[in-house]
């Protein structure tokens, strides 16, 4: 079952539309601001670092880009050392009338997550460096459980490769009682890699965390999305992860670029009508959206589950 219908304008967003000099456009957060979407795309530059792009919409698919970059990595103290190779991967989170924006940081220390915030998308602050190294993809959740912000992340190490953790925190700035909640899963389509993808989605049965999975071939590693959902009260409980992918690459701007055979998200935005709109980076090279009916997606998580675990 066709689970995601694909925009007809894909791709919606390419280096063509961005009047500075870049290669891709792709990896974007995507989030609502008064009667606008805002998305914060991830480019790289033609050194193969990676500077983070702003674009407006009114409708969610037709998007104008402003005319200059909205972060680049910083020069100013401990920021300045940890960007030095790039800003990458942007998630947005609307919570306490501020837009959260947790990205990956890369340097010659390794890549962890620093954390933005803006009012008004015409100025951004960063406020802290949340992780140590090798932790890519954090997501927050856009409300606290029992008086604590809670994040999905995916550190690595070797005898727990690339998994979902959760952690909380009092203030957004010290993180603790993490704890390791999803795995990938053998000879499946998440068997090497998987890791959060949009930032959670409350839904009556759960929160719907719509994440991507990596599979080893022959032909290098290919990324799909998927879903799971997390009980309401403790999002540590895991209560279905959906068996098949939702989304694979197939058009041919999905199945060749920067990367080939790549689709992944940073972003989705419910709307009012019971559907969401998904966007995914294509290829690392392009943006595209699609539709999906928030329901189907909880359906599968419930219906056609794969252990948690693995
Ligand atoms: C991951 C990240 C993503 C990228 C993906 C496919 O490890 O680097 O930013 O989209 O690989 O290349």
């Amino acid at each position: 079952m066709t689970l995601v219908r694909r925009y007809k304008g894909n791709p919606i967003l390419t280096k063509e539309d961005v009047p500075y000099e870049v290669a891709t456009v792709h990896n974007a957060g995507v989030t609502k601001f008064g009667n606008e979407y805002i998305m914060l795309f991830r480019s790289h530059k033609h050194n193969g670092r990676s500077i983070l792009g702003l674009a407006r919409s009114k409708d969610g698919f037709h998007f104008t880009v402003e005319d200059r970059p909205f972060m680049e990595p910083s020069n100013e103290g401990e920021f300045a050392e940890y960007e030095a190779y790039g800003v990458e991967d942007p998630r947005i989170t609307f919570i306490d009338g501020e837009y959260l924006i947790t990205y990956s940081a890369y340097s010659k220390h390794g890549v962890r997550i620093g954390l933005a915030k803006t009012k008004n998308w015409e100025t951004v602050e960063r406020t802290a460096l949340i992780t140590e190294a090798d932790y890519r993809n954090v997501v927050l959740f856009p409300e606290k459980f029992d008086g604590l912000y809670a994040r999905l992340d995916r550190p690595h190490s070797e005898i727990s490769p690339w998994s979902v953790w959760i952690s909380y925190s009092p203030d957004l700035c010290y993180w603790g009682d993490s704890k390791l909640i999803m795995k990938p899963v053998t000879y499946h389509w998440d068997e090497m890699k998987i890791g959060p993808g949009a930032p959670p989605i409350k839904t009556e049965r759960g929160w719907l965390n719509i994440y991507h999975g990596v599979f080893p071939t022959m032909d290098g590693s290919v990324y799909r999305l998927g879903v799971a959902l997390h009980d309401l009260k403790d999002p540590s409980k895991i209560i279905g992860v959906g068996d098949d992918w939702i989304l694979q690459p197939e058009d041919p701007w999905e199945i060749s670029g920067y990367v080939h055979n790549v689709v992944f998200t940073c972003g989705a935005v419910p709307e009012d009508d019971g559907t969401v709109k998904l966007y995914w980076g294509a290829a690392d090279t392009v943006m595209c959206a699609g539709t999906a009916k928030i329901d189907d997606l909880v359906n599968l998580c419930l219906n056609n589950a794969r252990d948690p675990m693995g």
